[in-house]
């Protein structure tokens, strides 16, 4: 049994194009109907004309990457009924055209967070980068979150407080297009005013409150999910902690077995990203494969490099803080153990080579990705022939 290997495609604006991941070496395609509003129902239509270019192409579309949660659901609030019924259509929908696995998160507001997209690693290829004080005052100076110094320690703000006055304009132009990146397949950025009402619409939303209000979310949806043979694969926090002042509830070890435990339905799974999980030094990342096993239904390899003060870069796939040999090794045995293949993408590359005159989205490089694919899968192939 060995990782179905994918890489994500941002669909037909994506510059790396369905022929650059078939050479890649890719037998399955990641994607998602980013031209549908968030909550709006996936047409079997739409999805069709989707799954047909990959299917022209020779590959499967393995996984949908992410069938996005509305806010309203996250806060129970609002039209969240009726999001949630469009999202069990989508779901139906999806698995008449037989896609089974979805991948989705539970972060409010925005998706990974980071201050430098083009951080220059030893070789010069470029890399994404979360810097904490860069954060920080970015977080105060740049967006103005009210009350936001609160969040931090004297110390930290004092290092923002130098830091944002020795930017240039230039500096903090880059900085707030950074953070204020648009959701994964969007080219568009928010602006500090439209994240300010998003941000706001959470301050009554505590980590319990959304923790609850994603179970409810999975108990409604779970029992068609179950009835269909599908794969509900949540994405992790990135960064895995707090961030904005709002709640984040898939950090940890603790929070998957949480809702493993609160929604046993076999559906309610995980999407495995040992980048996003990664970044927090006390999760150990081999055991958590081992431990959420037969849950995990994706994987998302990728390797973090942390310093001391929170700031982590990504690091080339098969070095940083995650073991990675460890990690493959237990999912090597976990599809063995099961008989079952996991799809898998190398999430994230490095801009390197051609890609850095190309625009591609933040981190879906192709030569990066396609170098991290190579590596790993030498690695899986290593490892498999010598267990088994
Ligand atoms: C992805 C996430 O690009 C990435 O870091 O791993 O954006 C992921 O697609 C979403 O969080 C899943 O919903
Ligand atoms: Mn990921």
């Amino acid at each position: 049994m060995k990782m179905i290997e994918t890489m994500r495609w941002y669909g037909p604006s994506d510059i790396v194009s369905l022929i650059d991941i078939k050479q890649a070496g890719c037998s399955g395609v990641v994607t998602a109907l980013h031209h549908i509003p968030v909550g709006e129902v996936w047409t079997i239509e739409e999805i069709e004309k989707r799954k047909n270019v990959i299917e022209q192409h020779g590959m499967v579309w393995s996984v949908v990457e992410s069938l996005p949660v509305h806010e309203d659901i996250k806060k129970r609030a609002g039209d969240y009924i009726r999001w949630i019924s469009n999202y069990k259509t989508s779901l139906k929908n999806l698995a008449s055209c037989g896609i089974h696995v979805i991948t989705y998160n539970f972060m409010p507001v925005l998706d990974w967070m980071r201050t430098n997209l083009k951080y220059e690693t030893k070789t010069g290829a470029l890399a994404l980068r979360f810097e904490q004080i860069a954060f920080v005052a970015f977080d105060i100076f740049l967006l103005k979150r009210p009350n936001a110094e609160n969040d931090y320690s004297a110390e930290q703000v004092t290092k923002a407080t130098a830091y944002f006055n020795a930017l240039t304009d230039e500096s903090k132009k880059e900085l707030m297009g950074n953070c204020l990146q648009g959701l994964p397949g969007s080219k568009d950025h928010f602006t500090a005013e439209q994240v300010l009402i998003l941000l706001d619409g959470f301050k009554d939303v505590t980590a319990d409150i959304l923790r609850n209000n994603l179970c409810k979310f999975l108990l409604e949806i779970t029992p068609i999910t179950d009835e269909l043979n599908m794969q509900m694969a949540i994405h992790p926090d990135d960064p895995p902690y707090p961030i904005l002042g709002l709640p984040r509830i898939m950090s940890t070890e603790a929070d998957a077995q949480y809702i493993m435990d609160k929604v046993p339905a076999k559906s309610n799974g995980f999407c495995f990203c040992s980048g996003s999980f990664g970044a927090r030094p006390e999760n150990d990342l081999p055991r958590m494969v081992k431990r959420l096993g037969s849950r995990i239904y994706f994987l998302h390899l990728r390797s973090t490099q942390r310093d001391n003060e929170g700031n982590f870069y990504e690091a080339n796939h098969l070095e940083g803080n995650a073991d990675m040999y460890a990690i493959v090794r237990e999912a090597v045995k976990l599809m063995h153990d099961e008989n079952r293949e996991i799809p898998m993408r190398p999430d994230h590359g490095h801009q390197m080579l051609d890609d850095i005159e190309k625009n591609p989205y933040p981190g879906y490089s192709a030569i990066g990705r396609l170098k991290g694919l190579a590596e790993l899968r030498g690695l899986e192939m290593g490892i498999r022939k010598s267990i088994y």
